[in-house]
Order: structure tokens, then sequence, then C-alpha cells
């Protein structure tokens, strides 16, 4: 079977140090985090950072440093999210793809997201990908539920986005799609052929949903941005523990890790340096 790309959600916007001490949040412990994490088998890098004080930011210039620290010892693809925290404006949200990064997300839909509400309007997914399509970056479709499928699709009859597309199933975050076997088969069945699709099951469903996924010829992202655990009751140790795992389990099933290279050419990436 063909090569996995795993992906790395190191940081987040949610989780906190008292979530799991080992939380990176300085750009130099970004870098760190990163290495640590492509020496384990992840390719691609998806990227939050933090201010000072630690809470979520999308200054622009953050990013520009954990860039920096990541690209000094990896050369990791950097995917910075679009996401960022509930609550910020289109703008803020946009400001790293100004940086050109090889990567970013793209969430088409709205979506509850436990007590809060993850905005994304029509008018927002449609700024985003123009953002995206004038900076020259590749997307990642964030699907947390299946009619953002759809939205996607009729962003590509506007001309925003191009097929193949790259989707990213995000699974069990309450309110979104549940992150059963069920309906991960559903999700898959329901992108156009010739996609790509990586699965982030949040919490739990983080191991059985990456097993999945490795069985069935997917990809996988792990990370304390979806889970802190490395079982039940236990904290992961690091990011790199929950890479390294995810990294085993599918050399044994025949699907050796990409490298960052090999994921480019998986994943419809053209380097431009
Ligand atoms: N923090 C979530 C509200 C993304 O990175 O594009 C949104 C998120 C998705 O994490
Ligand atoms: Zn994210």
């Amino acid at each position: 079977m063909d090569k996995i790309v795993i992906t790395a959600a190191m940081v987040g916007a949610e989780v906190t140090r008292e979530h799991n001490p080992a939380l990176p949040i300085t750009p130099e412990e970004i870098g760190e985090a990163a290495a640590e994490c492509v020496k384990a088998g992840a390719a691609v890098i998806h990227l939050h950072v933090r201010d000072e004080e630690g809470k979520p930011t999308q200054d622009r210039e953050v990013f520009r440093r954990a860039m920096d620290e990541i690209r000094r010892r990896t050369d990791a693809i950097i995917q910075v999210s679009t996401g960022g925290a509930v609550g910020m404006t289109a703008e803020e949200r946009a400001a790293p793809l100004s940086l050109m990064p090889e990567m970013c997300t793209l969430t088409t839909g709205t979506v509850n997201f436990g007590d809060d509400v993850f905005f994304n309007s029509p008018e927002y997914i449609e700024f985003f990908a123009s953002e995206i399509k004038k900076y020259g970056v590749r997307p990642e479709i964030e699907v947390f539920d299946v009619g953002m499928i759809d939205s996607a699709l009729r962003l590509v009859k506007k001309g925003l986005l191009s097929l193949p597309l790259h989707f990213d199933f995000v699974m069990g975050v309450p309110g979104g799609i549940p992150g059963t076997p069920k309906h991960l088969l559903h999700l898959v069945e329901s992108i156009p052929s010739g996609s790509t699709w990586t699965v982030a099951g949040i919490g739990r469903a983080e191991l059985p949903l990456g097993v999945m996924a490795i069985v069935m010829g997917g990809h996988v992202r792990v990370g304390f941005e979806d889970n802190i655990f490395y079982s039940r009751g236990v904290l992961a140790e690091s990011n790199a523990q929950l890479v390294a795992r995810i990294a085993r389990i599918a050399r044994e099933c025949g699907r050796e890790p990409a490298t960052p290279d090999e994921a480019r050419s998986i994943l419809g990436i053209r380097r431009s340096e």
C-alpha cells in the first residue's frame, strides 16, 4: 500500500498546560516538538501558535518565528491554521497566509464546537478561499460534518478551489460528526474520487480512527490539539509519542510513513523555493 502521511497537530487553540504540561507554547518549544515529531514519522506540522501568556493568537510575527524554528530543524510541510480559535475575526484568522506557507486549513462550514460556535459563513469561507488562492497555498479542507464536503465542491464550481482536493475529517467534536467507524466510512464514500484524505479523531477516537485510516488507505493526524492522552487516564508524554505509535502501527500494516518530500508529492504540493 502507499505511504502514509502523518500530520502532527501539536498545539491547537483550546488545550492548555493545565491539561497537559508537555504542551509546546513558545516558538522554540514548537520547533523542538516539531523536530521530535518529524523524527518519529510526521511529515506535516499543523500549526497554531500562542502569545506570551499562552493564549491562541493568529499574529503573523509569532507564526513567522514558529515557522523559522520549525524550518531550522526540519523540512516538514508547515500547514498553518486559518481556523484559529473561536471568536476570532476572518481577517485575524487569515493573517498567517501572507507568509505563504506550503499548506493551510480551510473549514467549509459552521459547526457547534462544545459550548461555542466555530463560525464559518459562506462569506467567511469565500474570503479564506480567495486569500488562499492569492498566496498560492495548498488547502486542506477541514470537514467537521458531512455537508462541508458539498460546500467545498461549491467552491470548486466557483473557481476558488481546484481538484483534486485534500480533506481532513475532524471527527468527535461535540456538535460535529461523531467519531465512529460508520461515520468515517460515510465521509470517505462522500468525497470525489481522486481526493486524498486524512482523519483527526478527537479524544479517544484518535487511535481507532487512525488505525481505520491506515487500513483504508487514508492518512492520519495525531497530537495534543486533538487528544492529550496516550491511553485512558494516562497523559501522553509528548506529541512525538503519539506520532511514534501511529507510525509503528502503520509500519506493521505495511504502510511506511512518508517523508516530507514524499508527502509533498502525495498531497500535490509544488515547492517554490
Ligand atoms: N480551533 C478550532 C476552533 C483549524 O485549525 O483550521 C479550529 C481549528 C481548525 O483548529
Ligand atoms: Zn487546528
